[in-house]
């Protein structure tokens, strides 16, 4: 079983769209082993994006990031990494194909509503900057 962490973007939640794309994970067959709220301060979006913060779009990530409530989710299943990753198609919504989430919900690449972790191990460590052990069900 192997799991991976999902942010639904404070984009996401304003425009009303998380149920849509929950629908699809489950859909797919993922299982949901954690889900929570919560608005992040900067300290935790820099550590979250800590792999990013020589980039020049560093800053502008971060603002939007802690700039309302996002929902973070933990999923299980087979090869989640890879599955999640295509259904989420690529980081600039405009390269996305159709069908994708950022293909289907997204046009800007930094309002592209969705975060998912890219390999085992920035899954292993993004999990624990958002739940407790004891937060996870599977
Ligand atoms: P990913 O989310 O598809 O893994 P990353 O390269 O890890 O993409 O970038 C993290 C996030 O940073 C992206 O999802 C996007 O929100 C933002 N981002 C990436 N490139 C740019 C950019 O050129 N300008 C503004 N934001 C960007
Ligand atoms: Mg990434």
């Amino acid at each position: 079983m192997e799991k991976t962490l999902l942010l639904l973007k404070p984009d996401a939640i304003a425009r009303g769209v998380c149920g849509q794309i929950i629908d699809r994970f489950e859909k797919r067959g993922f299982q949901i082993a954690a889900m929570k709220m919560l608005q992040l301060t900067k300290e935790q979006a820099a550590i979250h994006y800590q792999d990013h913060k020589e980039k020049p779009f560093f800053q502008d990530l971060v603002d939007f990031i802690i700039s309302g409530p996002l929902i973070a989710m933990v999923i299980a299943g087979e090869n989640t990494i890879h599955a999640s990753r295509g259904m989420m198609g690529s980081t600039n919504p405009i390269d996305a194909t159709a069908g994708t989430i950022r293909g289907d919900f997204a046009l800007n690449i930094r309002n592209n509503i969705i975060h998912g972790s890219d390999s085992l191990i920035s899954a292993e460590r993004e999990i624990k900057v958002f739940f407790n052990e004891n937060e996870i069900y599977l």
